[in-house]
């Protein structure tokens, strides 16, 4: 830690030093960040975080550039832009990491982390931290996880009560090929889409219907275009910082440790964000006019999707699942 400290006071006095003699003030390095949410946002709240921790602790050195609501593109074309180096960072759900990181995809398996005391858990555990690692052979920094959140059901057809009120619906899923495989098994009819067209495509009713935490409904005020909300939370949605590799590689040791520490408390205004979604946004989109459906046994939806959880514990090995099944963290009363 002293070592550490020193290069940090060296590195800073170095940039001060630079920064006193006529015309060699160093440049500002500037990194773009992209989110598909707007900036009022649990997302929105992740990334200006980020920027504000950067700028603080590098003496302004660096600043992290913001752009919100799909304004780069979506989340897939987000990733493929890191990993390329065309843009410096993102922050994105896992929604088509599996594309990029199949391993990744066994925190998509629905009911799997039980709430958001054991999701958390999972994430910031060393089986969270192992998966981070995964990403640097793909071009890839993870700087930490962030949230999304538990995902819930709306649709402008009927109220879902029950998985046989999902039969025949054209529900928009994200590009993931463990949520699209699962909700087939609900017998749903699938339309993968990117989420910049999913708010138009449900007012234009091209999909009947959508699934999302209460963080990216009211965020995105799906409440406009659907009508009814059922509070399954089938699934957790993790998000994550991502910074292109070879950008973080370049980085003095020093300055990593700056991103990976503003990353850090970034995510965790990001979860406190969440958190208080979940508290108030109900009574919001029920105040605006949707139908929720609060109280639905999820058992039995967990049930009809017994045929989908046993394919992924072929496809991602029932140990794993079964490590993070046995990671502590229930809350009492779930999410
Ligand atoms: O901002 O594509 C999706 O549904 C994801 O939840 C995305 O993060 C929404």
């Amino acid at each position: 830690m002293q070592r550490l400290r020193i290069g940090h006071i060296a590195s800073t006095m170095l940039a001060l030093a630079l920064a006193l003699l006529p015309g060699t003030a160093p440049a500002q390095v500037v990194m773009r960040i992209s989110i598909s949410t707007p900036q009022d946002s649990h997302q929105g709240v992740a990334v200006d975080t980020l920027a504000r921790e950067v700028a603080r602790r590098s003496h302004g050195r660096f600043r992290i550039e913001a752009h919100y609501g799909g304004s780069l593109g979506d989340e897939r074309q987000a990733i493929e832009a890191v990993q390329s180096g065309r843009q410096e960072m993102t922050w994105t759900s896992t929604g088509p990491l599996p594309l990029f990181v199949p391993e990744v995809g066994i925190f998509d398996v629905p009911f799997l982390l039980r709430d958001y005391r054991h999701a958390r858990a999972v994430l910031d555990g060393p089986i969270g931290q192992e998966m981070l690692r995964k990403f640097e052979d793909k071009g890839l920094k993870a700087l930490a996880w962030g949230e999304n959140g538990f995902r819930h059901m709306t649709n402008n057809r009927r109220p879902i009560d029950s998985p046989e009120d999902l039969r025949g619906l054209r529900m928009r899923t994200m590009e993931n090929p463990v949520h699209i495989q699962a909700f087939k098994g609900l017998g749903i009819v699938t339309v993968p889409m990117p989420f910049p067209e999913v708010y138009a495509a449900l007012g234009a009713g091209r999909v009947d219907g959508q699934e999302n935490p209460i963080s990216v409904i009211r965020a995105n005020h799906f409440e406009r275009v659907q009508k009814y909300l059922t509070l399954t939370g089938h699934v957790y949605s993790p998000g994550v910082f991502l910074m292109n590799k070879a950008a973080y590689d370049r980085l003095g040791r020093a300055d990593r440790k700056i991103f990976l520490t503003a990353a850090r408390i970034a995510a965790q205004a990001n979860r406190a964000r969440v958190d208080a979604d979940e508290r108030d946004a109900v009574a919001y989109l029920r105040g605006q006019g949707m139908q929720v459906a609060a109280g639905v046994d999820r058992e039995r939806f967990r049930e009809a999707l017994a045929p989908a959880l046993a394919d992924f514990e072929r496809q991602f090995g029932k140990a794993n699942l079964d490590r993070i099944r046995a990671v502590a963290g229930q809350a009492p009363g779930g999410h």
